[in-house]
């Protein structure tokens, strides 16, 4: 399948700049193409995935991605898609950002055949009157308030700073056309503005037949209406500490049956052909939720490798069934990160009041009637004797107790 019909496959095409003449380009050459992030954080989330992850798809038909990590535009500030001005992060910030982004990039990028620059190499070396000169008076200031970005800003204020933006990444794209032949630039539906202002750059610097093209790929919407890519603890990052491989995991595998097929095509490297199996199984069997769960196993393969979707896998099995006593440190510290959690000393104590005193049952009572109802697990193991003890340093390195109330309540005693 040509690259540009699977995108549109996978619903991944928002606008084209010239869809007939792109398709006819990546059919008959092996095209560079590049998409950039600005350094506004130390992390990428799931929504930088899409544009990355039609990046590596190119890569895969044989073109040649560039990645542009914005060290330069990053210091500046990107208005599109916000409403208010941004606060001007420090230099010291922006270079601390985009080592932390190169270095997940070259992760899921690999070893070959990509390229990744940085746009302050270039633009912190242009001088002011030569931006003046060279660029500004290519710029037509009634086509830069008419951008959607702009022009949607013009009441509640856009500094100077901001306005220029949309120059700064035409001259990456020129930039990257002279030095790298790059000839397509992708981004979010976000991203339309800023990379068709480089198309035209291009076309006035360059003369009007020069083949460069500009693609966005749809706004990620979910069935219910709500944000994609957040959940209560905020973004889902790509950053194993920010968000551990099994939330990671977990994120994916909790995805509504009338989204799952969506994230599959914009997420997995699946074919078609698999792709079209699952969606119907989401459709005659959807209470196994295979298909969420080939979803999650990809997304996080991906992302952290095949250890980590092994190690989801083993801490989801295990807090399903109860048998945890086998989970390691580790494990227990990613599958407990959301549940309840109580202190609790390194002290032998009687169940009923140990769990009373650490605030697990409301009262003997009930602490009682729930160790002889056979209710209480304690490490994976029923308690039922209301005079056993419980031992903090029995297990787990003496660092966890993990109580089970009933089948669905955990809560995981840190032991002081
Ligand atoms: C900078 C210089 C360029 C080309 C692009 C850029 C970055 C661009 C931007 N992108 C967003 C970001 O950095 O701000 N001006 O957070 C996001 N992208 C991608 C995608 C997206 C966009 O990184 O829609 C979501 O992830 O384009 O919001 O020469």
């Amino acid at each position: 399948m040509n690259i540009i019909d699977e995108l549109e496959w996978r619903g991944a095409l928002n606008q084209v700049t010239d869809e007939e003449a792109l398709r006819k380009l990546t059919a008959e050459d092996k095209i560079a193409l590049y998409c950039g992030t600005d350094p506004t954080g130390d992390s990428l989330h799931i929504g930088h995935l899409i544009p990355f992850m039609i990046l590596k798809r190119f890569q895969l038909a044989g073109h040649h991605p560039v990645i542009l990590i914005g060290g330069g535009t990053g210091a500046i500030g990107d208005p599109s898609g916000r409403k208010t001005e941004r606060t001007l992060q420090t230099m010291d910030q922006v270079h601390h950002n985009e080592e932390a982004l190169t270095a997940q990039m070259k992760k899921l990028f690999g070893t070959e055949n990509f390229t990744i620059v940085n746009n302050y190499d270039w633009l912190s070396k242009i001088s002011l009157l030569d931006f003046l000169r060279d660029y500004g008076k290519v710029f037509n200031i009634n086509t830069m308030l008419n951008k959607e970005v702009v022009a949607s800003r013009l009441e509640a204020g856009i500094s100077f700073t901001e306005f220029t933006y949309q120059i700064l990444q035409s001259v990456d794209f020129l930039h990257l056309y002279h030095h790298n032949n790059v000839q397509l630039e992708i981004g979010g539906s976000d991203q339309w503005g800023n990379i068709t202002a480089g198309i035209d750059l291009i076309h006035k610097i360059e003369g009007p037949e020069t083949k460069v093209y500009g693609l966005t790929i749809p706004l990620m919407l979910k069935a219910d209406g709500t944000k994609f890519g957040k959940t209560a603890g905020g973004a889902v990052w790509l950053d194993p500490k920010k968000t551990s491989p099994y939330e990671f995991y977990q994120f994916w595998i909790n995805q509504d049956d009338r989204d799952v097929v969506k994230y599959l095509k914009y997420f997995t490297f699946l074919s078609k052909e698999e792709i079209e199996d699952l969606a119907e199984k989401v459709k005659n069997e959807p209470w196994k939720r295979e298909a969420q769960r080939r979803l999650a196993q990809e997304v996080t393969k991906f992302v952290h490798g095949k250890a980590a979707v092994e190690e989801a896998e083993r801490i989801s099995k295990a807090l399903f069934s109860g048998d945890v006593a086998d989970l390691s440190v580790d494990e227990i510290e990613q599958g407990f990160k959301n549940m309840p959690s109580v202190e609790v000393e390194n002290k032998k104590e009687n169940i009923v009041i140990w769990l009373t005193d650490n605030g697990i049952e409301p009262s003997r009572r009930q602490a009682r009637q729930d160790v002889s109802s056979g209710a209480i697990r304690i490490n994976g193991e029923k308690v039922d004797d209301v005079d056993a003890e419980v031992d903090p340093s029995s297990h787990f390195d003496g660092k966890f107790v993990i109580v089970r109330k009933g089948k669905k309540h955990y809560y995981l005693a840190r032991v002081k």
